[in-house]
C-alpha cells in the first residue's frame, strides 16, 4: 500500500486519519518515521502552523508529507482558543484546557463555536492547503468519554450529542478534520 506521512504527535488525530484512509494509504506519523522533534508552531494562523509542520518533515526527511493545525473557535471569546487550542491553559493538558473554556463561558448565552482544521500538504516542494469547518455550540457541562481535546463540550449543529458521545466512525462523517481530509483525498485521487 502507498505510504503517506502525517506530521503529528497526536495519537487521536493519527487514528482518525488512519480510519479515513483505511483502504488507500498506510499513514505514518512522526513517531513512525523516528522524528522526536517538538516542531515549533510559531505562526499566527492554522495554515501557517500546519505548513511549519509539513515543511519541517519535507526538509529534514525528504518525504512528501501533510500536517494539520486545528482548534476550537468560540464566537463569544473572540474566536479563542483558536491557534492556542492545544495549550490554552498554559499546559498541553486536554482537561485543563476544557475547564478553562467552561470557566470563561460561565453565564455566557452566546454558545456558538466551530472547529476548524487546515491541512498543509507538501508535494515536490509545493504547498497545497485544505480547510474543514464544523459549526456547533459549547455545552455547559462535559459529556461523553470518546474522542479527545474539547470533544466533550462540543455539540455539532443538527445533533444532540457531543463529539465525545459519538464513535470515531460517526465523528469522521461530519468533523472538521474529516472535511479537510476528504478534500485532500479528492486532490490525491485527481493528481496521484
Ligand atoms: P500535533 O501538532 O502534533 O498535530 P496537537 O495536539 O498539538 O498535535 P494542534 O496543534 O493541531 O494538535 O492542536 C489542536 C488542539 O485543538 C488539540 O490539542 C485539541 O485540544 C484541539 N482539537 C483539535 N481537533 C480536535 C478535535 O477533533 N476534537 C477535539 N479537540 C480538538
Amino acid at each position: 500500500m502507498r505510504e503517506l506521512v502525517f506530521a503529528t504527535n497526536n495519537q487521536h488525530k493519527t487514528q482518525e486519519v488512519r480510519n479515513l484512509l483505511l483502504n488507500e494509504y498506510s499513514v505514518l506519523n512522526l513517531n513512525d518515521i523516528g522524528c522526536t522533534t517538538d516542531i515549533p508552531e510559531t505562526a499566527d494562523t492554522f495554515a501557517g502552523n500546519a505548513t511549519l509542520k509539513s515543511r519541517y518533515v519535507a526538509d529534514h526527511y525528504q518525504m512528501d508529507c501533510f500536517a494539520d493545525d486545528s482548534g476550537l473557535e468560540i464566537e463569544a471569546l473572540n474566536q479563542e482558543p483558536g491557534i492556542f487550542s492545544a495549550r490554552y491553559s498554559g499546559v498541553k493538558d486536554d482537561l485543563e484546557n476544557l475547564k478553562l473554556v467552561l470557566r470563561k463561558m460561565e453565564g455566557q448565552s452566546n454558545r456558538k463555536a466551530r472547529f476548524r482544521t487546515v491541512i498543509s500538504l507538501i508535494r515536490g516542494g509545493e504547498v497545497f492547503l485544505f480547510e474543514g469547518i464544523v459549526n456547533g455550540t459549547i455545552r455547559e457541562t462535559p459529556t461523553g468519554e470518546k474522542g479527545f481535546g474539547y470533544d466533550p463540550i462540543f455539540e455539532p449543529e443538527g445533533y444532540d450529542h457531543t463529539f465525545a458521545e459519538m464513535s470515531m466512525e460517526q465523528k469522521n462523517q461530519i468533523s472538521h478534520r474529516a472535511l479537510a481530509m476528504n478534500k485532500l483525498i479528492t486532490f490525491l485521487k485527481e493528481r496521484p
